[in-house]
């Protein structure tokens, strides 16, 4: 019998040939026929093949939805039976059950048998669904389902279903549909085998309607020309769907929509369910569907979904707050022992997400980290634009369970990351996968001793993080602060502040400062920060201004860091850092009184400026002034001072030129007398450290990473965000720099007007610093010290030419007070190496 099936095969093997050409061609030209323009021209999938048996019915019947159904006893599909024993024959029974109308075809009849039955269909080669509906009641001269009713299932060679019982799967639903996905190789009859369980005596099997379909080649299975294209989550590996390998549908999801019938299907006559049933927590934001959203199919087929699963969605909601503790969680039961495929559809509908950054998440599936980055915007290109990505991963065994949980877990991108602080899903698909040919038994491989069940690596997080202000604020404060000491106003009045006696710091009563400010008029503001105005007065006996900061009246906030303020500044004394002259605490006001910066912030002379660019050498010694400013902060005799707000607008510029660290209003003293620190995270927008913004834990480091980004601003003349950039790799510059130093290529991306001017070596040098401020882990940054000699080095490198022969800028911060650097017996030097 082999020997002739065999045979037969080979003869046809050139008409097969011919076969699955031209189905290929049908294949092409119907992916040709799906349009990648506009939304109103797309065109549902044409199955070649959309074979529908009503089993057990001697007519054709058809559906409420309009599709028709063979019926199994004519003829064509009658199934044939192994042997025909006459009291087990097999029999078309009606369904005594109540069925809604919808339902009665195919599930009103039936085809049992207790033995075994095969439907032979004639298929061409490529992947079908087979569909497999089942009504498991009772039927007349047949025992109770519920311990007889055990039978498997296989197709062709893969065994779909083994020991099953339909009333056990439908979990008290009237009606119960088994999907699968095989590959045809070439045109032939598959097989449809249903067996009773040999091994329960008296069992039968039993079918309502069986629903062959084509699918596009590539739906599912990886293409022939692509080697594993799919993240195996855990084992660092792609995978590929091959042909040999059957699936079986768990789910398939309309997330954050409503259910949609088979007829509404992308030509698949596939089911899509609401999600509502597998979330963790019943609270999330279903977006409000936009029917008038156009969708643009440019980077997957348009029959990938039907239009309804893109143009809904489910979403955190707009509480950033809450969302940064949040994991917007979906979890489904799946068999212990397999790999799971499963897909997820996204789409951005809503008008405020159209940028690269505006919504970036990160994806856990089965606790395993899929994508920390997840931005619709990237993949597909823009808003409107639906696209999915797959994923693949094990589920092992956990003791003697049979069923695990799968998760989904999506949560927001720490908030130097993104901007909305959110995640999205529109719609997802889990597969199991066959080991080879059987998708009843578990793979030893993963369920074996040896194997422990692939381990998560997401922490649990303790929520207690509170973060201080959403990353809109971050923007909004980064942008005020912008403009602190810009001069606005000539006008200057005649001040009757004395001077303070030497350089401790004084009081100042209201009435010096009312007259300081000309009763605080607007015209001497030069500049706006979080805590409030910042005004420019002068001295009368020396003529020396004076920046005058005024807090806005009833903030707590506000109140605690101003007298942080006064405290540390009157302590600290520095040539790095801007002294404060003097404060006033009056009634409600509160006052801080500084030294004038007559030459703004360092930004005023880098980027968006009218003033002239500066040289190399001379943003080097102001690097040099900062860090040492910095390191006096960690490493002061008698304290440490982690500033938390470092950036380019919050290092100011003397008279002379020399660079000098203010701000000290987020700053924290870490000295014996303080028994913890805040965790609550502040800094600005491009500046945060990344550690920092995870593990809560504030270190000196944390201002290391944002002089990093300092110094990757010096040497680009850009922000540190830009998210207008072309390139998304490009808006952190931090890891734009980062790309490019470890690529080589940094020489090409440093300020324009430096090309030239500039000893590649020093460029170098200074990068290197750069770069290993920024490393990811606290840890591996350089301490202050070891920036500054890393700095120095860089300055030797450039020849240092600046000295004594330069009009304008004459620099004292080049000297290096060792006595400072080294005050506290810092540790070792390493980045000059
Ligand atoms: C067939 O069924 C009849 C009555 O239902 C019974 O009398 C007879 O013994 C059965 N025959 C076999 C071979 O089981
Ligand atoms: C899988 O099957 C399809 C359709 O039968 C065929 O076009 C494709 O080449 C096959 N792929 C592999 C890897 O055999
Ligand atoms: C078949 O499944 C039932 C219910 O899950 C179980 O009790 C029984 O032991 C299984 N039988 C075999 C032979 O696997
Ligand atoms: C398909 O063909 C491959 C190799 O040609 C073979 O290994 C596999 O068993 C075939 N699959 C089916 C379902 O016939
Ligand atoms: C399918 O079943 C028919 C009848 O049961 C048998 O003749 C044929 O050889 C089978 N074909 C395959 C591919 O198993
Ligand atoms: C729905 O989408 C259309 C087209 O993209 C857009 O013009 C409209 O503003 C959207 N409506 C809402 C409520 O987002
Ligand atoms: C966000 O949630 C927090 C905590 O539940 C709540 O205090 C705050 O009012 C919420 N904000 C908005 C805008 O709903
Ligand atoms: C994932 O983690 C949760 C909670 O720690 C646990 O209950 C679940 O079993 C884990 N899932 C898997 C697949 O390991
Ligand atoms: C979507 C599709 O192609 N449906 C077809 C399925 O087959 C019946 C005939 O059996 C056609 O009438 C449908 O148009």
């Amino acid at each position: 019998m082999e020997d002739s099936s065999k045979t037969s095969t080979f003869c046809h093997q050139n008409q097969n040939l011919c076969f699955l050409l031209l189905h290929c061609l049908f294949f092409f030209i119907q992916y040709l026929a799906a349009p990648v323009t506009g939304d109103t021209l797309v065109t549902p999938f044409r199955p070649i093949e959309n074979i529908t048996i009503d089993c057990g019915s001697s007519t054709d019947t058809q559906s409420l939805d309009l599709r028709p159904w063979t019926g199994d006893a004519k003829g064509r599909f009658t199934p044939v039976e192994q042997q025909h024993d006459k009291n087990k024959s097999s029999v078309i029974e009606t369904a005594t059950q109540l069925l809604p109308a919808a339902d009665m075809v195919p599930y009103s009849t039936a085809r049992l048998s207790y033995s075994q039955f095969t439907y032979s269909i004639p298929l061409v080669a490529g992947p079908k669904f087979i569909r497999l509906h089942f009504n498991p009641t009772s039927y007349p001269g047949f025992e109770d389902p519920s311990v007889k009713a055990f039978f498997s299932v296989k197709a062709g060679p893969f065994t779909l279903l083994r020991n099953f019982s339909a009333l056990l799967h439908a979990q008290g639903k009237l009606t119960l549909v088994k999907e699968f996905c095989v590959n045809i190789n070439e045109s032939q009859m598959l097989n449809l085998t249903f067996t009773p369980n040999p091994d329960i005596p008296d069992s039968y099997a039993f079918v309502n309607g069986i629903e062959v379909v084509s699918m596009p080649t590539n739906l599912y299975y990886t293409p022939f020309s692509d080697e594993g294209r799919i993240p195996f989550l855990g084992q660092k590996s792609l995978y590929s769907i091959e042909n040999n390998t059957a699936l079986e549908t768990m789910y398939r999801l309309n997330v954050g929509g409503s259910e949609i019938s088979p007829r509404e299907d992308s030509g698949m006559f596939r089911a899509w369910l609401n999600d509502e049933d597998y979330l963790t927590i019943a609270k999330q934001n279903a977006l409000p569907a936009n029917e008038s959203t156009d969708l643009t199919f440019s980077v997957i087929p348009s029959f990938s979904a039907p239009r309804k699963v893109y143009v809904t969605a489910r979403s955190m909601g707009t509480n950033n707050t809450v969302n940064e503790n949040f994991y917007l969680t979906w979890e489904f039961d799946v068999d212990s022992g397999f790999v799971y495929f499963v897909r997820l559809h996204f789409c951005e509908f809503q008008n405020e997400i159209t940028r690269v950054g505006d919504r970036v998440f990160e994806i856990f599936i089965a606790n395993l980290t899929a994508d920390t980055q997840a931005d619709v915007i990237i993949w597909s290109g823009g808003n409107g634009i639906p696209v999915y990505r797959d994923y693949v991963v094990a589920i092992g065994a956990k003791g003697n369970q049979k069923q695990q949980r799968l998760s989904i877990a999506l949560h927001p991108a720490p908030a130097w990351r993104t901007l909305y602080s959110d995640a999205i899903l529109n719609g997802l698909e889990i597969f199991k996968l066959s080991n080879g040919f059987d998708l009843t038994r578990p793979s030893l491989d993963l369920i074996g001793p040896n194997v422990d069940p692939i381990r998560h690596s997401r922490k649990k997080r303790p929520i207690i993080v509170t973060v201080v202000a959403p990353i809109s604020v971050f923007l909004a404060v980064s942008l005020l602060l912008f403009a602190i000491f810009r001069i606005r106003s000539n006008k200057f009045a005649n001040s009757s502040i004395p001077i303070p006696p030497s350089d401790i710091c004084c009081r100042f009563s209201l009435r010096d400062i009312k007259t300081a400010t000309n009763n605080f008029d607007k015209n001497f503001i030069i500049g706006r920060g979080g805590f409030g105005d910042v005004y420019k007065g002068i001295i009368n006996a020396s003529s020396t201004p004076v920046a005058i900061k005024r807090l806005n009246p009833g903030s707590q906030q506000g109140v605690l860091e101003f007298r942080t303020e006064i405290e540390l500044l009157s302590k600290l004394r520095h040539q790095n850092l801007v002294s404060l002259l003097g404060y006033c605490e009056d009634k409600k006001e509160m006052i801080l009184v500084y030294d004038y910066m007559v030459h703004g912030t360092l930004r005023d002379h880098l980027y968006n400026t009218n003033n002239p660019p500066l040289q190399w050498e001379h943003r080097l010694k102001m690097c040099i002034g900062a860090a040492h400013g910095l390191h006096y902060l960690h490493r002061g005799p008698n304290h440490t001072i982690i500033h938390r707000d470092v950036k380019t607008t919050n290092i100011l510029l003397s008279e002379k030129w020399v660079a000098k660290v203010s701000d000290f209003g987020l700053s924290k003293t870490n000295d014996l007398s303080s028994t913890h620190i805040s965790t609550a995270v502040k800094g600005s927008f491009g500046y945060l450290d990344p550690e920092y913004y995870r593990l809560q834990k504030l270190t000196e480091k944390s201002d290391v990473y944002s002089f990093g980004v300092v110094l990757c601003e010096v040497l680009c003349a850009r922000a540190p965000i830009d998210r207008d950039a072309e390139d998304h790799k490009q808006i952190s510059l931090a890891e734009w720099v980062q790309h490019c130093y470890n690529n080589g290529s940094l020489d090409q991306i440093i300020d324009p007007y430096l090309k030239d001017k500039i000893n590649l070596p020093s460029v170098l040098k200074f990068g290197e610093v750069a770069v290993s401020c920024l490393a990811s882990e606290g840890l591996k940054r350089p301490a202050m010290s070891e920036v500054v000699y890393g700095l120095e080095v860089a300055l030797q490198l450039q020849g240092n030419q600046v000295n004594g022969n330069d009009e304008n800028h004459t620099d004292d911060s080049s000297v290096i007070d060792y006595n400072v650097l080294y005050a506290s017996g810092s540790g070792s030097i390493n980045v000059g190496r």
